[in-house]
C-alpha cells in the first residue's frame, strides 16, 4: 500500500438534516456545534421586512466589494479565507460600519442569535466571544452574493481547511479540530436554484492533499464527488441554515432576476470552555 490517498474512494459520513419552521433554539445550535446533527434548516426564521431591508442595504452599500481571492462573488464585511491575521482583523475593523448598516434601524438577527447562544453557553460555564487579535476583532457576520455561473454558483468546498491553515496570529486554528459551524441567514434567493447541497463526506487532511486543496478546501472536483451521496436544502428568503462546515457543501447554479444574498458567520469550540465566532 502506498501513501497516495488519491486512489482510495472518499469515506462516506452520514448527513442528518433537521428541518423546522419559525424560531431557532439554542439547544439545536449546540447540537450542530457538538456534531450531533449535520445541518439545521429553519424556514421563515426572520421576517420578510427584515429580509428586504438587508437585501436593499447590501445592494446599495458603499462597502460592497468584488471578491479577488479566486471565489466569484461580491461581499460586504471581511473574510479570513487566504488572509493573514493582520489583514483580516484590519479589514474587519474597516468594514464594521458597513456591516452594521446592513440592518438599518432594525434589530440584527445574527446578533440576537449570538446573544442567545452566549447566554446559553454561559450557563454551561462556556464563554462565547468574537475572535480577536492585536489588530482588531471579527465582525458578527459578512454579507455575500455568489456569482459563479454553471453547475454551481459557489463550488463544492469545506470550511475547515481555511481554519486549520489560518496561520500565525489567529486563535481560530484550534477550532478546526472540532466542529466548524457555518451559520447562514438568507435575506434573498434567486428565482431558481441557489440551493445548499451537502455531500456525505468530511474530507481529511490526506483527502485535501490528494485533491490539491490542502490549505483552502476549495474547490472539490465533480470527479472526486461523483460517487458520494448528496442532499439539498431548498432555501427561501427568511430561512436560516446552520451546518457542520466540515462536510463538503456548495451552492447550486441559479437563474432569474433576483440576487441571492446571505449573511454568513462561523463558530466553534477552541477549548472546552471557549467558543469563538468569526467570518
Ligand atoms: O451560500 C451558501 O448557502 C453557503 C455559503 C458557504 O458555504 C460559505 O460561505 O462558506
Ligand atoms: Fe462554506
Amino acid at each position: 500500500m502506498g501513501t497516495n490517498q488519491a486512489s482510495q474512494a472518499p469515506a462516506i459520513s452520514r448527513v442528518t438534516i433537521r428541518h423546522r419552521t419559525g424560531s431557532i433554539s439554542t439547544a439545536e445550535i449546540v447540537s450542530v456545534l457538538k456534531g450531533e446533527i449535520t445541518a439545521l434548516h429553519v424556514k421563515q426564521a426572520f421576517s420578510t421586512q427584515l429580509a428586504e431591508e438587508i437585501t436593499a442595504n447590501f445592494l446599495g452599500s458603499p462597502g460592497l466589494r468584488e471578491r479577488k481571492d479566486g471565489v466569484p462573488g461580491q461581499y460586504v464585511g471581511a473574510s479570513h479565507y487566504r488572509k493573514d491575521a493582520a489583514t483580516y482583523f484590519a479589514e474587519s475593523e474597516t468594514a464594521r460600519p458597513y456591516v452594521d448598516a446592513l440592518f438599518g434601524n432594525l434589530v440584527d438577527p445574527v446578533r440576537a442569535l449570538f446573544d442567545a447562544l452566549k447566554r446559553e453557553l454561559h450557563n454551561q460555564g462556556i464563554q462565547l466571544r468574537l475572535a480577536r487579535s492585536e489588530h482588531g476583532q471579527a465582525n458578527i457576520c459578512r454579507a455575500l452574493s455568489w456569482c459563479g455561473s454553471g453547475t454551481f454558483s459557489l463550488d463544492p468546498h469545506d470550511d475547515v481547511a481555511q481554519v486549520l491553515c489560518a496561520g500565525e496570529g489567529y486563535e481560530i486554528s484550534a477550532v478546526a479540530h472540532n466542529t466548524v459551524a457555518a451559520l447562514n441567514f438568507y435575506p434573498s434567493m434567486a428565482e431558481e436554484g441557489g440551493n445548499l447541497r451537502l455531500w456525505s463526506h468530511k474530507p481529511t487532511v490526506a483527502d485535501r492533499k490528494s485533491q490539491g486543496v490542502e490549505a483552502t478546501g476549495y474547490p472539490y472536483s465533480a470527479g472526486y464527488l461523483r460517487d458520494i451521496p448528496c442532499r439539498e436544502i431548498q432555501l427561501k428568503p427568511g430561512d436560516i441554515a446552520l451546518i457542520d462546515g466540515g462536510f463538503v457543501h456548495g451552492v447550486t447554479g441559479q437563474s432569474g432576476g433576483t440576487r441571492r444574498v446571505l449573511l454568513n458567520s462561523f463558530f466553534g469550540f477552541a477549548r472546552p470552555d471557549l467558543v469563538l465566532w468569526w467570518t
